[in-house]
């Protein structure tokens, strides 16, 4: 349990801390590319330059959190908190990386950091759409 409680603590730092400032601002998928074939449960790595990350709430300068849009025809209103649907996944604890459950089939998908408050930035950071196809 002591172990599992450091290893949760580690993670919080080094999440609080993964500022990677250098380069131009951008977010992008790690592992997956457009047109990739794949199989459920699908790992899903966010990548991040420019800005940190930082849990949802966490007032920190030059940062914020990822979110997931799956299947979404266009990007949500940026002046607004991103939406909590299936469709907009929030990872407010400040997450680097996924695992999907998804049913065989095809999807799109697209990253769109947001603040401490969900909102995206005043210059927002989204990753080009990719279309992933999950196989039986
Ligand atoms: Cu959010």
């Amino acid at each position: 349990m002591k172990k599992l409680i450091n290893y949760f603590i580690g993670v919080i730092a080094i999440t609080l801390f993964s500022f990677n400032l250098l380069g131009e601002e951008k977010v992008y998928f790690v592992n997956l590319e457009d047109g990739q074939k794949v199989k459920s449960p699908v790992k899903i790595i966010f990548g991040l330059t420019g800005k940190g990350v930082a849990p949802a709430g966490i007032n920190y300068p030059n940062s914020g959190h990822h979110h997931l849009l799956v299947n979404l025809d266009k990007l949500p209103d940026f002046t607004k908190a991103i939406p909590t649907t299936p469709n907009h996944i929030h990872f407010g604890r400040g997450q680097t990386e996924t695992l999907l459950n998804l049913e065989a089939g095809s999807y799109t998908l697209q990253l769109l950091f947001g603040d401490m408050m969900h909102i995206p930035h005043k210059t927002p950071l989204y990753s080009e759409k990719i279309k992933i196809y999950v196989e039986k």
